[in-house]
């Protein structure tokens, strides 16, 4: 008889750094055994009928296939994340430019060229795993750097300041953003009372709600968003060192947002339209990239910068007072292959840290600190986490944490302590600091203890009055109509008129506005005298951008100009753009096999520019028109070539308006043309021809 062989510990085990592609190699997952089998090995003769007395009789409770069957399928969902739960992530690779070395020992961000893998989860904070992507709502980015020293996670937002300042306002916050415990409404969304009741009489919360209600909210894409660590952390050199910084990530595609009434019907057309856009354009090889970058403050006494306190997480720093230095460059560029394994057991924490970055004392990160540990034990069913594939470190790991739920490593051993003598020589031991432990900074501690913020947390208007001055004044416009909308939504006439008052403190401009949107009086109050604008902070600029994974819906039909089609797709293909044909009817197209879209399933929220090919004037049809009315009203780059223009008189679109592209033909010329529009991202200066609805314009 054979030895009896057990399987090998080392496949499973967490010390494995394996890199992680190859932890979830086809192998692992596929099953392409030839024969079904029950989750024993057993082999099966039928899964589609249970097991009966007879074909009309009950079902006997022998049937173990039908029992671990069902079983198995009644537990399949884990409890979704308590905020961010509806999300989407990717692989990439992060390369660091050595231009970090002199303020942090963190290897992955020092070491000239070290490329390390990373993971990324982007989500919304409020909605349910299901919700719509585009909705307003702050975006969660955070990413797992699998190091050579350890994981270490920026768990950051879109947004660079946040709505309280002690995590232990946290529930309170969520509790009232959420959905209305009575009914379980509304969705993702902060168009509801409990929400501006929490706000208005929490004005901590009023720079964030600012962002909130910014273009920020509606991102175009997770390409096209940054991403702020938020609180202020400490770096540490390799010569013991410390400096206070800020992480932004910067989108080589710039900032730029859906128009509002873009996101509402994407929340209906394609509610996945973020997500799809991020795994279309990595399959498609339009990979997404951002690069890092920081804001580097002397690590004073007083940790506060230019008069603005670093451990204030409701406060920036503007980048004109510090400018952001760029340290590497993200590029993700590898899909998941199940979201279940990845995507939605990936756990972060903020206490993932690596020799050279350090947490402050902000009582915001502080609170987070214990809670990202906490809420894994219950979503992910126990303290094993970090042995699934996505959190498994790609350092070695030999913890000495044994047992538990869903232990799946066979620890060898009987010492899994120290001091030990019992070891064998093969037991871990304390590293020495030169040997790259992670050794806390011995900063003094001292101070009563006190439930209370340091009186330089007492400022709630200043930044919030700021940002609103930064943005150009067609975002300016855009927040008035998200207050207007929001407020408009509450049932409670006392507390549209509160959240009146602390606008009042912000901007009589914006009050004013915001108040006649809801039919209220402006209330008065004393906004900041003096407020120094940061132009960083505006997205709709003169700035031109790549247009990488940019789409582009061409209009046609039996007789269009199918070459002027393929020269348009070949010369976007140089820059990144994706080409979709739209016609009558799907699939064939006078022989050709190219048509992506039809009028029925169409819509302009999908383009960010729309062309009617020559041949296709005489197509028309109420739903072309209402796709080219959408997209002229949303500012996009509109075009047509021959008689194509036919199209766009019939949709009451003058063709001289600005932002319409006109040609005789589709050739190279044309197409630099479209490519040109598509870098401004929107025909801005269409928008004062928009009557009412120029409101609805995104940036
Ligand atoms: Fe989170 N947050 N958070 N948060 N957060 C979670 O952790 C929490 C905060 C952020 O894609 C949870 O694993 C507390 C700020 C992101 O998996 C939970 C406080 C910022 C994600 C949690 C904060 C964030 C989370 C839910 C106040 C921006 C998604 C599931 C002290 C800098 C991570 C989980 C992912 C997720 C708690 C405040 C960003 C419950 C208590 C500030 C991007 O632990």
């Amino acid at each position: 008889m054979p030895e009896p062989t057990l399987p090998s510990p080392a496949a499973l085990d967490p010390a494995d750094s394996t890199p992680l592609k190859a932890s979830l190699a086809p192998e692992r997952g596929l099953q392409t055994g030839e024969y079904l089998t029950s989750g024993q090995g057993v082999r099966l003769p039928d899964t589609d009928h249970s097991l009966k007395a007879g074909t009309r009789g009950p079902t006997l409770m022998e049937d173990f296939h039908l029992r671990e069957k069902i079983t198995h399928f009644d537990h399949e969902r884990i409890p979704e994340r308590v905020v961010h739960a509806r999300g989407t992530g990717a692989y990439g690779v992060f390369t660091a430019y050595g231009s970090a070395a002199s303020i942090t020992r963190a290897g992955f961000l020092a070491e000239k060229n070290k490329q390390t893998e990373v993971f990324v989860r982007f989500s919304t904070v409020l909605g349910s795993r299901g919700s719509a992507d585009t909705v307003r709502d702050v975006r969660g980015f955070a990413t797992k750097f699998y190091t050579d020293e350890g994981n270490f996670d920026l768990v950051g937002n879109n947004m660079p300041v946040f709505f309280i300042q002690d995590g232990i306002k946290f529930p309170d916050l969520i509790h009232a953003a959420k959905w209305h415990p009575d009914r379980e409404i509304p969705q993702a969304q902060t168009a509801h009372d409990t929400f501006w009741d929490f706000v208005s009489l929490h004005t901590e919360a009023t720079h964030h709600v600012m962002w909130a209600m910014s273009d920020r909210a509606i991102p175009r894409s997770y390409r096209t968003m940054e991403g702020f660590g938020v609180h202020t952390f400490r770096l540490v050199n390799a010569a013991g060192e410390t400096a206070l910084v800020k992480f932004h990530w910067k989108p080589v595609a710039g900032v730029h947002s859906l128009a509002w009434e873009e996101a509402q019907i994407a929340a209906g057309v394609d509610p996945d339209f973020h997500r799809r856009d991020l795994t279309d354009s990595i399959d498609a090889g339009l990979f997404f990239e951002y690069e890092l970058g920081v804001q580097v403050m002397p690590d004073t006494p007083d940790e506060t910068f230019q008069g603005i306190d670093l451990l204030d997480p409701t406060k920036i720093v503007p980048e004109e007072l510090a400018p952001v230095q760029p340290i590497g460059k993200l590029v993700l560029n590898r899909n998941t292959d199940n979201f279940h394994a990845e995507t939605e057991q990936i756990a972060f924490h903020m206490g993932n840290l690596v020799p050279g970055i350090e947490v402050t004392n902000d009582p915001l990160l502080q609170a987070r600190l214990f809670s990202y540990l906490d809420t894994q034990l219950s979503r992910l069913g126990g303290p094993n986490f970090n042995q699934l594939p996505i959190n498994r470190p790609h350092a070695p790991v030999n913890d000495n944490l044994r047992d538990g739920m869903h232990q799946s490593v066979v620890h060898r051993g009987i010492a899994p302590y120290l001091p030990t003598s019992l070891g064998n020589g093969a037991a871990p031991e304390a590293t020495p600091p030169d040997k790259g432990a992670y050794v806390h900074l011995p900063k003094p501690v001292k101070g009563e203890k006190i439930r209370e913020n340091p009186t330089s947390f007492a400022d709630h208007y200043s930044q919030a009055a700021l940002f609103y001055h930064s943005l150009s004044p067609l975002e300016q416009e855009h927040m008035v109509e998200a207050f207007t909308f929001e407020l408009g939504k509450c049932y409670e006439t006392p507390i549209r008129e509160r959240m009146l008052t602390v606008l009042a403190k912000v901007d009589a401009g914006l009050t004013a506005k915001v108040a006649a949107g809801l039919g209220l009086p402006a209330p008065q109050d004393t906004p900041p005298a003096e407020v120094v604008p940061s132009p960083a902070l505006a997205q709709i600029t003169d700035r031109v951008w790549p247009i990488t994974g940019r789409i582009v819906g061409v209009i046609a039909g039996p007789g269009a100009d199918l070459d002027g089609i393929d020269s348009l797709r070949k010369a976007f293909k140089a820059h990144g753009v994706v080409l979709r044909v739209i016609a009558p009817i799907g699939g064939i197209l006078d022989g050709k096999e190219i048509v992506e879209r039809t009028f029925q399933t169409a819509r302009s929220v999908e383009f960010d520019a729309v062309v009617v090919a020559g041949g296709a004037g005489k197509l028309v049809d109420l739903q072309v028109t209402v796709l080219l009315q959408e997209a002229f009203r949303h500012a996009k780059a509109i075009g047509a070539w021959g008689d194509g223009e036919q199209l766009l008189l019939a949709a009451g679109i003058d063709p001289a308006a600005p932002g319409i592209l006109r040609s005789a033909d589709a050739g190279k010329a044309y197409a630099e043309q479209l490519a040109a529009a598509l870098g401004k991202h929107r025909a801005w200066e269409r928008v004062p021809l928009l009557k009412p609805a120029a409101s609805s314009q995104g940036s």
